[in-house]
């Protein structure tokens, strides 16, 4: 199988937030956005799945409990198509421009929820992720760490993905950990039970320096 050697933009910078459920990505990736724009970048706050009109959609069939079952394969080329059109619509137009991209989520919540979380082939997973997203990288991923059985209580409904087992949410726990250990360069590994405001912190000193 082809080797993904990854791509990372000349221009601009990609910030990914990662991390299992509750475990404060959306609270973070708002608080570096406001940051960075009173630094004056010009910031792009994005997600997955769902920031584009077909990825909406995608998002609707993935994580709508009334979808009910689908096929392993099913589920990840509904999430490769996302980032597809997320890559090619908002993050590439906007890195291009020069600006900060900040992602809620991005491929490695695919390889850990679909890959081990799901049990697909990882390699496979990994090829089809990586050809959707052109194989570009975010510059840095920080990765938001928290034992599953606290950041599930964060919140009181439950979609498709959520209302899954413990298991399958430690499996994507320690995956996560594993992708982040296997590219220290590229990753920022904090634990998500720290106050907001520290964790913030931690996060804007790094993207400061990758900006200076
Ligand atoms: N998925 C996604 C895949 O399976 N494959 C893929 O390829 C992709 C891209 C997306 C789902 O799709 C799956 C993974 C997910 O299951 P989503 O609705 O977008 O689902 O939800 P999540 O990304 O999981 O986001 P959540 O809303 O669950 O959690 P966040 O964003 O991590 O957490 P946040 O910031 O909303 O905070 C949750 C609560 O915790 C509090 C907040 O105030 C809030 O109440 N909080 C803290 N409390 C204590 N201490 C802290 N440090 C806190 N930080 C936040």
């Amino acid at each position: 199988m082809r080797d993904f050697p990854g791509f990372y933009s000349e221009s601009g910078l990609f910030v990914c937030f990662e991390g299992g459920e509750g475990a404060g990505k959306s609270t973070q990736a708002r608080r570096l956005g406001d940051r960075l724009r009173e630094d004056g970048h010009v910031v792009v706050l994005t997600r997955e799945p769902g920031d584009t009109p077909v990825g909406a959609e995608m998002r609707r069939i993935v994580l709508d409990p009334a979808t009910g079952e689908l096929a392993d394969r099913t589920e990840a080329l509904l999430y490769a198509a996302d980032k597809a059109e997320h890559i090619h619509a908002v993050v590439r137009p906007a890195l291009e421009r020069g600006e900060v991209v900040i992602t809620d989520r991005y491929v490695d919540s695919t390889l850990a929820y679909q890959g081990a979380g799901r049990a697909l082939d990882v390699d496979e997973l990994e090829w089809v992720a990586r050809w959707a997203t052109e194989d570009l990288r975010p510059h840095l991923t920080v990765l938001l760490d928290l034992e599953p059985s606290t950041g599930l209580t964060r919140f009181e409904e439950r979609d498709r993905i959520e209302g899954e087992s413990l298991e399958f949410h430690q499996r994507v726990r320690e995956a996560f950990l594993g992708l982040a250990a296997a590219d220290p360069d590229h990753y920022l590994v904090l634990d998500a039970r720290d106050d907001v405001e520290k964790i913030a912190i931690a996060v804007l000193d790094r993207v400061r320096g990758l900006l200076s």
